[in-house]
């Protein structure tokens, strides 16, 4: 397969690029967070998402070396936007369940990035899917626990759209939960995605953790989710994804 092999030279040939989209904290308004979003400059084919290259990296084991490159690059990023602008700042990173579980993860090796950079693990935050928390395998839960002893934040993303318990939330002590947008869509007219919002902020709340609404579109969507107690909010209503120039301009603001 062409693109196939185009992949495995992509990363040597610095065809990836991390594009980062503000996570805004809905009562104050600050933007505190950014989550980061690998995009593929194809010489010929121009900008790819990874919906339509990440199967073929996760078949092929690629997906290791692509998910060093994109943790290593997110963690240079934010240690420099911590320096020059918003010293608390972080910035999330996806890890799909075949990449998180694949042996050749290794926790160690991404903390020592961290350290190596002067960061301390709060600095960044593991977006990882329901479907990998339901996962019983141990070393999935000792995976995140080195995470999480070093300070690692972890997310659930796409909340709502899977079958996790709140048992497995509790169990692996998650900081945030996400809810997927195909909730926050429809919340201005359809009062059952209402109930199904409110009803994830009030639980998350209870357990301890942090709720962040994907997809927020409209200024109704965010007053919604702010009456609801909502934490934090992402989507085109607040900014779409940048790249890390257009980003930087952002937090440096108004000159
Ligand atoms: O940005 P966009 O909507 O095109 O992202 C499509 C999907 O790809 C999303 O589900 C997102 O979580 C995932 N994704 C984006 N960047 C990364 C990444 O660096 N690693 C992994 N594993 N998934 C990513
Ligand atoms: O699966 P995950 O939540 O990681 O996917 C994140 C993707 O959602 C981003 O790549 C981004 O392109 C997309 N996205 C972000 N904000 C919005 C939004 O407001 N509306 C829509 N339709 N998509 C969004
Ligand atoms: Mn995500
Ligand atoms: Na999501």
């Amino acid at each position: 397969h062409m693109l196939m092999r185009d992949l495995s030279n992509a990363r040597g040939q610095r065809q990836f690029r991390l594009y980062y989209q503000p996570i805004v904290d809905m009562q104050s308004g600050r933007m505190l967070k950014a989550e980061a979003l690998l995009r593929w400059l194809h010489p010929e084919h121009g900008l790819i998402s990874p919906d339509d290259f990440l199967p073929f990296a996760e078949d092929s084991g690629l997906i290791i070396s692509i998910g060093d490159w994109v943790f290593n690059e997110a963690a240079r990023q934010v240690a420099q936007w911590r320096t020059l602008y918003v010293s608390d700042f972080r910035v999330s990173v996806n890890v799909s369940p075949a990449q998180f579980q694949a042996p050749s993860l290794r926790p160690t090796d991404w903390l020592a990035s961290l350290q190596r950079l002067g960061l301390p693990g709060e600095s960044v935050v593991i977006e990882i899917t329901e479907k990998l928390i339901m996962n019983a395998a141990a070393s999935v839960g000792e995976k995140l626990l080195q995470f999480r002893d070093a300070g690692v934040r972890v997310a659930v993303d796409d909340f709502g759209t899977g079958y996790s318990s709140l048992t497995y939330l509790k169990k692996f002590d998650i900081d945030y939960i996400k809810i997927d947008r195909s909730f926050v869509n429809n919340l201005a007219t359809n009062l059952d995605d209402r109930a199904v919002c409110e009803a994830i902020i009030m639980m998350a709340h209870k357990l301890g953790m942090k709720v962040v609404a994907e997809g927020v579109e409209t200024a109704e969507q965010c007053k919604l989710l702010v009456e609801m107690g909502c934490d934090l909010g992402q989507g085109y209503l607040f900014s779409r994804p940048l790249t890390s120039e257009r980003f930087t301009e952002l937090l440096r603001g108004p000159l």
